[in-house]
């Protein structure tokens, strides 16, 4: 790609391991903004734009005429590029072991989700191998994943426990996750998620295994400073919305905030609960009535969409989006890349997904992969738009409108990457 001369210089330098702050500013300029700022154009749009950079921050974001007097010390041209935030991912199961390409296969012959978890596969064989897998090699795996959202402009990812559901294995996977956000040039955000499946050892003793989780597991994860919120798998083959009330209990005691995958499958009440709880979000919700609607509009939880899921499923019954949009629901859109419902590791094709097969706009795809997104993460003062304060992490595309996000599928879009102040090699 033909990027303009003095693309390569930072605003930050590398200094051995250390990254430190240049002393000036850097302006980007040649570019258009899809700035995600609701209330003004489309996207938030601004035709002739610029980004002023300083320690890994924008400290200011605008149309080029109205730049204020500044100490840039670099500029880097775009070529007339589009600029968005960079995206969110607010829902991954991003790191496990094995795949369940088997699975898949058994689907595509007839069997369904349900009949092959409750026959002893489904979470639980992802359980097995994830406990097999060496934290080494779990970080391997997760970061060849990571490599495809990162390449659909991805800066931010929340990332799961849950194929552990035991201590030392769900602290494993954590610490996994913890270490992606240390060494792979995304920001992470954990969610403790032992009440996803009860593993085999604990079959014949369920209240056994809620207790162990609840009483045990969580408090020990929270200790390590491994949990950043907690969610629960809230369905007939998984965990009762009593269940899942003694865990948001815990966290609320432990001034957690909770999340849930809820009526995905069926309207179980988990839109309720997740209101109930004031939770981030509740995912998911594609079997979520009008009244579980209502209660997450008025207690203004997210709705996290993850279209990827529901086109692995083969599903049809779609979340109820005109209802969402009535009652003023923010919707985010996510991966929920994970080894059993949704193997997608590419942050537009969920884009285009929430499009094609929920029917969002493309403005509200994109909205729900930055700005809703950051929201449901609890990161909307930190990310999610181009506005000065927020962290300079900015996806710059090989686009001419910014619909073209949601209209190719599998088209590489992304041109550079920018993460902390800091541009990928
Ligand atoms: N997210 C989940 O946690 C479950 N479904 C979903 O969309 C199960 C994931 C799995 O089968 O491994
Ligand atoms: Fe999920």
């Amino acid at each position: 790609r033909s990027l303009s001369p003095g693309w390569s210089r930072d605003c930050r330098t590398r200094v051995g391991e250390r990254t430190v702050a240049d002393p000036g500013e850097l302006l980007i300029t040649d570019c258009r903004l899809a700035s995600m700022v609701p209330g003004g154009e489309p996207y938030g749009a601004v035709e002739d734009g610029a980004i002023l950079i300083r320690d890994g921050r924008i400290v200011w974001a605008g149309a080029r005429a109205d730049l204020p007097a500044h100490q840039a010390t670099a500029t880097h041209r775009l070529d007339g590029r589009w600029v968005t935030p960079g995206l969110v991912d607010c829902h991954t199961h991003l790191v496990f072991g094995g795949d369940r390409s088997g699975e898949f296969e058994q689907r595509l012959g007839g069997a369904t989700y349900e009949e092959i978890a409750r026959a002893g596969g489904g979470i639980v064989s992802s359980v097995a191998a994830t406990r097999a897998a060496s934290e080494d090699a779990l970080y391997a795996s997760a970061v060849g994943r990571l490599a495809g959202l990162k390449a659909t402009g991805v800066t931010t990812v929340e990332i799961k426990s849950g194929y552990g559901l035991d201590r030392d294995s769900e602290l494993k996977m954590l610490r996994v996750a913890r270490r992606i956000g240390r060494e792979a040039g995304v920001r992470v955000r954990t969610s403790y998620l032992g009440l996803h499946a009860v593993p085999p050892e604990w079959k014949a003793d369920r209240r056994g295994y809620v207790d162990l989780a609840v009483d045990e597991i969580l408090p020990a994860a929270h200790a390590g400073g491994l949990v950043d919120a907690v969610d629960a798998y809230c369905e007939p083959i998984a965990f009762s919305t009593a269940e899942v009330g003694r865990l948001f209990d815990k966290a609320r005691t432990l001034g957690l905030p909770v999340k849930l995958h809820a009526d995905q499958l069926s309207d179980g009440g988990g839109a309720a609960l997740a209101a109930k709880y004031g939770a981030l979000s509740a995912d998911h919700i594609e079997h979520t009535a009008e009244a579980g609607v209502k209660a997450i509009a008025e207690a203004g939880v997210v709705a996290v969409l993850l279209p990827g899921a529901y086109l692995m499923l083969r599903e049809t019954t779609p979340p109820p989006i005109d209802l969402l949009r009535r009652h003023g629901v923010a919707m985010a859109v996510a991966t929920d890349c994970n080894p059993g419902t949704s193997p997608l590791a590419s942050m537009t094709a969920a884009i285009n997904l929430a499009c094609v097969q929920f029917r969002l706009t493309p403005e509200e795809a994109l909205a729900g992969a930055t700005r809703i997104a950051a929201r449901a993460l609890g990161l909307e003062d930190e990310i999610g738009t181009l506005e000065a304060g927020k962290a300079a992490d900015l996806a710059v595309w090989d686009i001419g409108r910014p619909a073209e996000l949601a209209y190719w599928l599998g088209k590489p879009l992304l041109a550079r990457r920018m993460f902390g102040g800091v541009w990928d090699a």
